[in-house]
């Protein structure tokens, strides 16, 4: 069967526009489940220790294009909103967070359209995540649509900086008093301290693994 390739211009509901965002959502989450088991077989290891996904409220969509000064229409939406569906992928070491983006740029069918390293260049607030902004193809019965998703693959540790800050922000409507800022600012350095000191504490104890193991098998 031939498909057409169709353009997001011709989704002309917020329905099918929902269906293509879910199905993105299934797409990319089974693709993880694969190279985690993948991983695990070949490595004996996990890295990736949970994901969430969400599509976003409508009411945060309509914000969102509110305060860039957009109308809240379908087209708007989609050009505009680049985080209707999103995964989020949490590991437990940084080292985690490049392989596994390196793994999903390496899928063929997987557009990568932008990254931000906010590791590599965390936010003044000391935001740090790597964000993806990709499309897959969804097959539909006589069309397929390139739809976006946004993957956001972080530490347990950065994780749960940001939804402690996600709700400072949310509770104090961005206003929130100076000593919790600084506070929350001097917890993502002591988040990034722990995330380097579990990585470089993981990578002595496989080492000591592998060294054991060698010796094992020549004696
Ligand atoms: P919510 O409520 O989580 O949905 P773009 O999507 O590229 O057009 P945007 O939104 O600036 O522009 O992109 P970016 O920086 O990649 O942020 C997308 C999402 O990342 C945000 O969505 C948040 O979920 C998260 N994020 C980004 N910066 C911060 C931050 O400083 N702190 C926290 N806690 N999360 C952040 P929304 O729509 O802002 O919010």
């Amino acid at each position: 069967m031939e498909y057409n390739a169709k353009d997001y211009g011709e989704v002309d509901s917020w329905a099918t526009t929902l269906l293509l965002y879910n199905s993105a959502l299934k797409e990319v989450g089974t693709k993880l489940e694969i190279l985690n088991d993948e991983f695990q077989h070949i490595h004996q290891y996990n890295p990736i220790e949970h994901i969430k996904s969400r599509i976003k409220t409508p009411e945060s969509i309509v914000r969102k294009l509110k305060k860039r000064g957009y109308e809240s229409t379908l087209d708007n939406m989609i050009k505009y909103v680049n985080d209707i569906a999103g995964i989020r992928i949490i590991c437990s070491f940084t080292s985690d967070i490049y392989r596994i983006a390196e793994m999903l740029r390496n899928q063929s069918d997987i557009k990568v359209i932008s990254i931000k390293d906010y590791i590599k260049a965390p936010k003044e607030s000391g935001y740090k995540s790597y964000h993806m902004l990709v499309s897959v193809p969804i097959y539909l019965s006589d069309s397929v649509v390139d739809t976006k998703v946004e993957i956001q693959i972080r530490t347990v540790a950065m994780d749960f900086w940001a939804s402690l800050e996600h709700k400072m922000n949310y509770k104090f409507e961005r206003n929130a008093p100076e000593h919790i800022v600084t506070e929350l600012y001097e917890c993502a350095m002591m988040v990034s301290e722990l995330d380097a000191k579990m990585l470089s504490l993981n990578e002595e104890i496989q080492q000591t693994v592998a060294t054991e193991k060698e010796n094992s098998q020549t004696t």
